[in-house]
């Protein structure tokens, strides 16, 4: 396949209107990466269109060119799906502008919006009509719902909210064929054969364009407890997990573990973070427990679970926080990792699952296995432990040549995701597939689930024109 004839690009033009089909390298440059810089592709055109009935007009013209087609929504992506491969053939279709918000309806605790949203920009319409969208992430200011939906994003409210999958009751979706699958349904009971709306649901755009969804809103939260507590090892942090949901009931709404040398990176390299305790400690929990009743004691809850773990040495000292100041300084903290991570050198990530309670026993395998094999790096493992999601990542020691480093990372990914599988785990928990994990997948899946995948595919894209290579291995 190479780049279309200039007739057809005059084509692919009209449908999006004047200046919307860019085709200057400039102007296609910041189309062409990963945000980690680890995929750099070439394309013939991005394509910006600002309604649905264009994204499916684009692709009756794509399918009936064999024209491979990359949905991109915010490109804060881990694993390359949102970056055309090298051929220069294919084209971007690029969400931002259908950005709209098209309904919101408190009473029925719902909201439409258009696929290129913001997640903030949804977060903030659910606020205004004082009720609250719960998926966030340390992207939210970049991230657009329409690529939340297609990764199935996780994030920091997962134990209480449920993953993107959870929140959502109806899809608009442009396929292949150019049809528009137009099913914005608000209801929350609806049996009505196959649940098609939730193929589309973590297919990183290989089933589909998504261009509008019908979300699900809940109760605004108007009490809040948060605490930074240092725990013994991680087997302490499951303990502590397992006591504050006994006390609370439903009310823990974020568990994150933290390792010391993640407060050391963020301290040094994200400016105005503090470590939030006097002295240093192995283990951290970031922890926070919300309601939407203003009078829950939810700070009482908090601290009756602490203050008799510290006497038992499960936490070893602890802040509660006092204000919205001290709060936004913790979760500054958290949600920089990646960024410190970054700024400190090149890293082998890992996005993780195992059971909850295997948890600790996970990390005291696998840390040996990184301490025994990886000595140029260094594990900075952190995550949704609520969950049982781990960011199993490695650092280069600051000593170690980036290459020789980043050589080691299919080694070492082996070894990880096969501990994985040993303990029942997933290799990607919620940042998805993409081009990053194709042969992993293949490698992981029960090949039942594989053959029944590539069926899916097949049908919604006979042709294989949606993210060609993306997910599956591309089938010609
Ligand atoms: P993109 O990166 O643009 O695309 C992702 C995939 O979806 C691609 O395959 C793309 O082709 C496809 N796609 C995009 N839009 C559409 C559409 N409308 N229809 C069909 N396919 C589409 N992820 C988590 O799950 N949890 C976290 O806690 C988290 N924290 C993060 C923190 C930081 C600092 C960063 C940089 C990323 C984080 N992420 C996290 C990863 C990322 O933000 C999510 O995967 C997010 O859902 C991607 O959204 P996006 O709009 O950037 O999608
Ligand atoms: C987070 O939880 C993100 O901060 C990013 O999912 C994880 O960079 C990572 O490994
Ligand atoms: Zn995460």
């Amino acid at each position: 396949m190479s780049a279309p004839a200039p007739p057809l690009l005059e084509r692919l033009a009209r449908v999006v209107g004047p200046g919307r089909l860019l085709t200057a390298d400039s102007d296609l440059a910041p189309f062409l990466t990963d945000h980690r810089e680890i995929y750099h592709g070439r394309a013939f055109a991005v394509a910006q269109p600002d309604t649905a009935g264009q994204v499916a007009e684009l692709l009756a013209v794509c399918n009936a060119h064999r024209i491979g087609v990359v949905p991109q929504g915010g490109n804060t992506g881990y694993c390359g799906g949102a970056t055309p491969d090298d051929s220069g053939a294919q084209l971007v279709i690029s969400l931002a502008r259908l950005n709209r918000i098209r309904a919101v309806d408190a009473l029925n605790d719902s909201l439409i919006g258009e696929a290129g949203c913001l997640l903030a920009d949804v977060q903030r319409a659910a606020q205004a009509a004082q009720r609250f969208f719960p998926l966030s992430l340390g992207s939210e200011g970049s991230c657009q719902i329409g690529g939340n939906l297609s990764t199935n994003a996780g994030g920091v409210h997962v134990l209480r909210y449920g993953m993107m999958r959870d929140l959502v009751l109806g899809l608009e979706v442009a396929l292949a064929d150019g049809r528009l699958l137009s099913s914005l349904t608000r209801l929350r009971k609806d049996n009505t054969g196959y649940d098609i709306k939730s193929l589309f649901l973590g297919a990183e755009g290989t089933l589909g364009i998504i261009t509008a969804a019908s979300l699900k809103l809940f109760a605004r939260i108007r009490a809040t407890a948060t605490a930074f507590a240092a725990v013994r090892d991680p087997g302490a942090a499951v303990e502590l997990l397992a006591r504050l949901r006994e006390a609370s009931g439903e009310r823990v709404s974020s568990f994150e573990l933290i390792p010391r040398i993640a407060v050391e990176l963020t301290t040094r390299h994200i400016p105005g973070v503090r470590d939030p305790l006097d002295a240093a400690h192995a283990w951290y929990v970031l922890c926070e427990l919300t309601s939407a009743r203003a009078a829950d004691p939810c700070d009482a809850m908090l601290t009756e679970c602490l203050e008799p773990a510290l006497e038992e040495g499960l936490v070893e000292d602890a802040v509660v926080v006092r204000n919205e100041r001290e709060r936004s300084a913790l979760w500054k903290l958290r949600e920089t990792i990646p960024e410190a991570q970054r700024r400190d050198g090149a890293s082998l990530k890992h996005d993780i699952s195992v059971p909850v309670a295997a948890i600790p026993a996970f990390i005291e395998r696998a840390g040996q296995w990184v301490r025994d094999h990886v000595p140029e790096g260094r594990l900075v493992s952190y995550g949704h432990v609520g969950d049982g999601n781990l960011h199993f990542n490695i650092n280069q020691a600051s000593t170690t040549d980036r290459t020789a480093f980043l050589a080691r990372g299919e080694t070492v990914k082996r070894a990880i995701h096969d501990l994985v599988r040993e303990f029942d785990g997933s290799i990607s928990a919620e940042h998805g597939i993409g081009r990053l994990k194709v042969a992993e997948l293949e490698r992981y899946a029960p090949p039942v689930e594989l053959e029944l995948m590539r069926a899916v595919k097949h049908a919604f894209d006979p042709n294989g024109i949606l993210n060609p290579g993306k997910v599956l291995r591309e089938q010609r």
